[in-house]
């Protein structure tokens, strides 16, 4: 087999929590009458909570304080961690918990490389833990995506190099962290059309039938 391990993104691939963040943002942009949309909100992918208050305040002709700044980060996550509080084993769809099955059935490691501090929250609330052998979130990181920290702290934890190891991102800033750590990527979603994927993919149950072909 090309690869002995998946690192997987959270957000955006196996949970679709970035709807959650949008609607957490919204408020917070509404609030101080900064323009946000899904455009917007596509920025934010992958990256830290707060680099993410900086893209969105970046819209806006006022200045604001540290002080401010973390007021407001610390609204979203409570905003945040209140739509989290919906996650349920049916929030993951039944063809991701299928691909993880057959991913491990086929011998592969998997593992979470999350920019999330919540991710061990939505992990449990999903109940999906139990698929990962390294879990490596916003709370094992000093360096957000593109930084390829989270990817190569999932990949020692595993024991395994790079090389070895297959990144699934949503974000333009996760396939820069993978290929920035020697990883192979493939891209779904917003970052189905990254010119840095080495796979294109609608959904990850197509993983199972790119692995067995090469
Ligand atoms: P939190 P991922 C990322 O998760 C999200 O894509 C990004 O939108 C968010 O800002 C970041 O986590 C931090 O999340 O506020 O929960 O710590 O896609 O890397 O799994
Ligand atoms: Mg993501």
């Amino acid at each position: 087999m090309k690869y002995k391990a998946i690192i997987f993104d959270l957000d955006g691939v196996l949970v679709h929590t970035d709807k959650y963040h949008y609607q957490a943002w919204k408020v917070i942009a509404d609030k101080a009458k900064i323009p946000f949309d899904e455009t917007v909100n596509n920025r934010l992918r992958g990256v830290s909570r707060m680099e993410s208050l900086d893209i969105i305040l970046s819209y806006s002709d006022r200045r604001f304080s540290e002080d401010e700044k973390i007021a407001m980060s610390e609204e979203k996550n409570e905003h945040y961690k209140t739509l989290l509080k919906n996650l349920l084993p049916q929030s993951v769809s039944a063809e991701t918990v299928k691909t993880l099955d057959e991913l491990h059935t086929m011998g592969l490691r998997l593992a979470i490389g999350s920019s999330s501090k919540n991710a061990n929250y939505i992990l449990q609330k999903t109940e999906i833990s139990h698929f990962f052998d390294a879990v490596v979130s916003g709370l094992d990181i000093t360096k957000t995506k593109p930084s390829p920290e989270v990817f190569l702290k999932a990949a020692e934890r595993l024991n395994m190099a790079p090389k070895d190891c297959l990144v699934v991102e949503d974000a333009h800033a996760g396939v820069e962290a993978a290929v920035a750590g020697g990883f192979d990527c493939a891209g779904m979603g917003d970052a189905y059309s990254s010119d840095l994927v080495t796979y294109q993919i609608n959904n990850i149950s197509e993983l199972c039938s790119i692995l067995k072909l090469l």
